[in-house]
């Protein structure tokens, strides 16, 4: 036997691979590695809590409404903190934007080092921790304007814009899969080490699967053309999978394919999803592992934000199922 044989562990940090990502790139100074780092380590910090939530007595409201008039849960409040403490210190760091935050904060200009905003939903799908399913962390990364004054508009950029886009997973395991625009790599946190480990590089999603996920309890609100697909979708013997947290939809969408819709409702009625925290990280993630993203008739990532905060419907997953939806729309 050889000495290499008696190793079987894989051994390719979140770390190393991302630095060795940076290395492609001629001029790079290592300011993403330092950034996903600090994500690296809110995240694994988020678990942590997460995994400790009941014992800890944290479930439960935290008495205080967000911007978008939702109640704020005590670990929505929690994995904020933790992040904008990590990220805070982060010198290459010039916006963070937080969907539990009214405003974006701004830490420094582009004259002061300030290269990267960081847009991200600290703990998507809380209302269902509780119940102990999984949960999760989406964050995108975007490049400062130097000559944008407003932190606003700084961040307001379409999608196809991002330089790298995630998410964390805190589930049967922790998970993180992330893009920097050349393929999609997942990582999984392996406790006993404190490290993320690179378990799939260039992830490629199926192209097709006849799996619906969708909150088909509001499918009488659905614009006809969703109504539609949902009946076809009956018709040819579908499966309907829906766990109410994007994070675990789209994860499942990844591995397994099938289409992930939030579509507008008669409560929500430009979609529930936000645009820069949730849709544009996860189109990102999706284009690079082959499938496709849309919200109403165009693609996700092409359109251009007039607000921080704006909701838009989401349409994503295997290619040739996102079509036929796109094709009764
Ligand atoms: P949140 O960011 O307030 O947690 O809301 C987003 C979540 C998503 O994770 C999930 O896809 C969706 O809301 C579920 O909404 P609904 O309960 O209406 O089906
Ligand atoms: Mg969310």
């Amino acid at each position: 036997m050889s000495h290499s044989d008696l190793v079987q562990d894989n051994l390719v940090s979140l770390q190393t691979h991302v630095l060795a990502e940076e290395a492609r790139h001629p001029g790079a100074e290592g300011d993403l590695s330092w950034i996903i780092s600090a994500i690296s380590l809110s995240g694994k910090t988020i678990a942590n809590k997460v995994r400790r939530a009941r014992l800890d007595d944290v479930l439960g409201a935290h008495g205080t409404e967000n911007v978008q008039g939702e109640q704020q849960l005590r670990m929505d409040v929690i994995a904020n903190e933790i992040i904008m403490r990590c990220l805070g210190d982060r010198a290459s760091i010039a916006v963070l934007a937080s969907e539990e935050d009214e405003e974006p904060r701004i830490l420094r200009k582009s004259n002061e080092g300030g290269k990267y905003c960081v847009l991200f939903d600290p703990l998507d799908g809380s209302s269902n921790l509780d119940s102990a399913v999984g949960v999760g962390t989406i964050f995108s990364v975007t490049r400062n304007d130097a000559n944008e004054p407003d932190g606003e508009r700084t961040v307001c950029r379409p999608g196809t814009e991002q330089v790298a886009a995630g998410y964390i997973l805190y589930g049967s395991s922790t998970i993180m899969c992330l893009t920097t625009g050349n393929g999609l790599d997942m990582f999984v946190l392996d406790q006993a080490i404190g490290s993320f480990l690179r378990v799939r590089t260039g992830l490629k999603m199926p192209e097709r699967g006849a799996i619906y996920s969708v909150n088909e309890a509001n499918a009488s609100s659905f614009p006809e053309g969703y109504q539609r697909y949902l009946a076809d979708a009956h018709a040819s013997g579908y499966a309907s999978r829906y766990i109410g947290s994007m994070v675990a939809d789209v994860h499942r969408t990844l591995i397994r394919g099938g289409v992930f819709l939030y579509p507008p409702t008669q409560k929500n009625p430009t979609g529930k999803l936000r645009l820069l925290y949730e849709a544009n990280p996860m189109a990102m993630l999706i284009e690079q592992a082959g499938g496709l993203a849309f919200s109403g008739d165009r693609r996700t990532m092409d359109i251009h934000p007039d607000r921080l905060h704006q909701r838009v419907p989401v349409v994503l997953g295997s290619r040739s199922e996102v079509e036929r939806v796109q094709s009764f729309l």
